[in-house]
């Protein structure tokens, strides 16, 4: 399993796949690719095939799947390793869980791109 992400310092998204692979307990490589600048667009604009769908990061290779989104990562793991390990057992927390990674993971954009 190969993990790329960017700088867990200053990319959430990237911190949130790592974050998910560390939990599953599987072994990963990571891959560390510089984030913005020339360097960056460089990378994006001639990838090899490492970016498949809109040049972010972090995505998950796993044998022939492909995963780019954090939380896709994190639903994709908790299918292979089992989902006790990632969400509570008790399905009134769980649905608190749930919640909460929803709501960071669809808003907030304006406060994310601000600080
Ligand atoms: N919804 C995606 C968001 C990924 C995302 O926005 N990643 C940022 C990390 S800072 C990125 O790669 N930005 C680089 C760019 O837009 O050029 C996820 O959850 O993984």
């Amino acid at each position: 399993m190969k993990l790329i992400i960017g700088n867990k310092n200053y990319s959430s998204w990237s911190l949130r796949g790592w974050l998910a692979a560390k939990q599953s307990g599987v072994s990963f490589e990571e891959i560390t690719v510089p984030m913005f600048g020339e360097a960056w667009d460089e990378l994006k604009s001639n990838d090899g095939g490492t970016q498949p769908s809109h040049g972010k990061v972090p995505i998950l290779w796993d044998e022939e799947a492909v995963v780019w989104d954090s939380l896709a990562i994190l639903e994709y793991l908790a299918d292979k390793v089992g989902r006790d390990r990632f969400w509570p057992k008790d399905p009134v927390a769980r649905g608190m869980a749930r919640s909460m990674v929803a709501e960071m993971h669809s808003s907030y954009q304006a406060l994310r791109s601000e600080c």
